[in-house]
């Protein structure tokens, strides 16, 4: 039964999870792989002129899919590339549970990108779970490793575990989803998994 107390009416079997991050990272890839039903969302021609160089549609609005995983029924919201709808983040992260916050290894300066959105969401991450996903690590455009994006989120006061991320791979996806959830439920119930959950190694 629905939670009277929950913003979004949800159970306690259901998650709210956003998908945030930078233009073209696969935000909607990500849900359009993974989610069991038809996503809505809406993409257009892209306005902000760094986007244009990089594909022909972008997110305006949102995206919203849903999967299930290990019986838990996952809510997935993305939000749009484009700096000013971030106004639309702050909406879709009321009463989220977690955050994949995806980022383009393939744009000129992903450090730079990762700093704007851990400034951004700041807040949230320092109350919630959250994931930070490497994508287009097989884009050749920054020398930018793992160990660079580790060392300097933890400079900057956070402990995401980051991980890279082929967004157009549902296993891939699937397994990002994953460990999300099992932090998500630790912060919820302080266990460090529940019953039936099977372990996944996640590529580093
Ligand atoms: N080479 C490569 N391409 C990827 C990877 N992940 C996603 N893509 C591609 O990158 C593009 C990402 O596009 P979207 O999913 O629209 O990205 P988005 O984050 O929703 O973008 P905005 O809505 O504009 O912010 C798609 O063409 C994907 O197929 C990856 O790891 N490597
Ligand atoms: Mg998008």
């Amino acid at each position: 039964m629905a939670d009277i107390n929950d913003p979004n009416g949800l159970t306690k079997n259901e998650f709210k999870i956003i998908v945030a991050g930078n233009l073209g990272s696969g935000k909607s890839t990500s849900i359009r792989e993974i989610s069991q039903v038809p996503v809505i969302g809406t993409e257009t021609k892209p306005s902000e002129s760094n986007s244009l160089q990089q594909k022909e549609t972008t997110t305006t609005a949102m995206e919203y899919g849903v999967t299930w995983i290990e019986n838990k029924k996952i809510h997935l919201y993305g939000t749009p590339g484009q700096r000013r709808f971030d106004f639309m983040t702050d909406i879709l992260c009321k009463g989220a549970s977690g955050m994949v916050l995806m980022i383009n290894n393939g744009c000129q300066n992903p450090l730079q990108e990762i700093d704007y959105y851990l400034n951004k969401h700041n807040d949230f991450l320092l109350q919630h779970p959250a994931i930070i996903a490497i994508t287009h690590y097989d884009d050749m455009n920054t020398s930018t490793t793992l160990s660079d994006y580790h060392r300097y989120i933890f400079e900057q006061g956070f402990s995401c575990p980051v991980i890279r991320v082929d967004a157009r791979k549902k296993i891939e996806v699937e397994k990002l989803l994953l460990q999300l959830l099992l932090q998500i439920i630790q912060a919820k119930t302080g266990k460090n998994s529940y019953e039936n959950s099977s372990p996944h190694q996640v590529a580093a």
